[in-house]
């Protein structure tokens, strides 16, 4: 029914460096997601919110999170689904309230139906509400009748998230690992005229096959289809002579891992394949290498976008200075071929808490030792472009390379590191488990 994750103690630093910040004649009430319908009496997959499963793990739908100061200490429980068997034998079995005061990591447990009794006998001690609204409509439905000031627990949350523990960061290595199998089995069953589909169902069931699933909507592009960003239709034949571009990472205990690799389907890189190729990885490598504790969000980003820029520049693509094809505050023309970020932050959810500022508004966040980031700069030549003229040589190429970043004092460390990337090592995987 769930085991937790992690350990007790875990959760309860975790708890407690939360509950610490929070104003102490606050109430906290953390909720997890809704269960979203689908049609009539089917909904879509349930995943626990992740403010949740980072505070107590508890991974069933309909549950509240609350935590209050009782004379200077911080007492903790949950809201759960109680027991009920007749809702059990078509919903699946739950915890309860027994269970979760018993294995989950709080001081007590009550019924989800008690939710809003017990959240105004205790607002008699507390003059403010720290929460997570926009998640669950009751709740802040609840929370709004109460007339008291409401803070955003996600200030607090966010700058905690960011860093990971020990224990996190084992079970993020676990998921870029897997991530990386499933991608060099995609490569060793790719042949020319593949569907994307196939390349698609082979990772997923890579995953699958392991305990786990997708932590995002798999990207499978062929040729063109590379060029689109957020592609994933994955319908369409990939002919000889095209690339593709697989963005797909799995999800260990609610952790997120995120690669992309970009191969030729019959095996071999044309030339202007590989100059391109060589370009991003370049690229790549350069802005692994400003992941140091210390750098600011951005250096990373203006790293990849010195080497891409000025690879454009040597192709021939781009006609003018370093300085011009970067332009203003690295928004100059190599934009029209590299559309994206860089990176983002990676954990609980794949697109993580805790970005390039520290709070909404706040001063660029440096990187510290704990963080886990994506690397990710990419190239895109769409020969279906209306808005710009697309270099003939470099038409439908469009390539991404990947890798999942952990910060350290002793530099960068990659945990998707088991995924090959070189040229010579793609080439000599594709099509190496196809039969006959
Ligand atoms: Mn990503």
């Amino acid at each position: 029914m769930g085991e937790l994750p992690f350990s007790m103690d875990e959760y309860r630093g975790r708890q407690d460096r939360f509950l610490s910040k929070c104003k102490e004649d606050a109430l906290v009430l953390i909720p997890t997601n809704p269960v979203r319908i689908r049609s009539n009496d089917t909904s879509y997959p349930f995943r626990a919110n992740s403010y949740m499963l980072y505070l107590c793990g508890w991974m069933q739908p309909e549950a509240v999170f609350m935590a209050f100061n009782d004379s200077g200490v911080w007492k903790s429980s949950l809201f759960v689904q109680p027991r009920d068997t007749r809702a059990e034998i078509w919903e699946g079995r739950r915890v309860g309230t027994e269970g979760a005061s018993s294995f989950w990591p709080v001081d007590e447990a009550f019924s989800i139906e008690d939710l809003e009794q017990i959240v105004q006998n205790k607002l008699d001690n507390c003059n403010s509400i720290s929460s997570v609204t926009g998640f669950d409509e009751k709740l802040d439905i609840i929370i709004k009748k109460t007339n008291l000031e409401i803070t955003d627990a996600r200030v607090i949350l966010d700058d905690l998230r960011v860093i990971k523990s020990d224990e996190e960061i084992k079970i993020m290595h676990e998921a870029g690992i897997l991530a990386s199998n499933a991608h060099v089995e995609g490569i060793m069953k790719t042949y020319s005229g593949i569907g994307e589909w196939e390349i698609q169902s082979i990772i997923e069931a890579h995953f699958s096959t392991n305990q786990s699933c997708p932590s995002y909507s798999s990207i499978v592009g062929g040729g063109d289809n590379a060029t689109i960003l957020h592609y994933n239709s994955n319908n369409m034949k990939i002919n000889d002579g095209d690339l593709v571009l697989v963005d797909a990472g799995c999800e260990i205990s609610g952790y997120a891992s995120d690669i992309t690799r970009t191969w030729p389907v019959n095996g071999k890189f044309s030339d202007a394949q590989k100059e391109i190729y060589n370009l991003v990885l370049n690229a790549e490598k350069a802005a692994i290498e400003a992941c140091i504790v210390g750098s600011p969000w951005s250096s990373m980003h203006h790293a990849s976008s010195k080497v891409l820029a000025q690879g454009l520049i040597d192709l021939g693509i781009l006609d003018c200075s370093l300085e011009e094809a970067l332009g203003e505050n690295f928004n100059g023309p190599y934009r029209n071929f590299f559309m994206h970020g860089t990176g983002h932050m990676l954990g609980l959810d794949v697109h993580d808490v805790g970005g390039g500022r520290q709070g909404d508004k706040g001063p660029e966040r440096l990187l510290q030792p704990g963080m886990v980031l994506t690397i990710e700069p990419g190239l895109y030549f769409g020969s279906w472009r209306s808005d710009i003229d697309i270099p003939k040589r470099y038409s439908g190429i469009g390539i991404r390379i990947e890798d999942d970043i952990l910060v350290t004092n002793e530099g960068p460390v990659i945990l998707t590191s088991s995924c090959p990337k070189e040229i010579f090592e793609i080439e000599s995987l594709v099509g190496k488990m196809i039969e006959g």
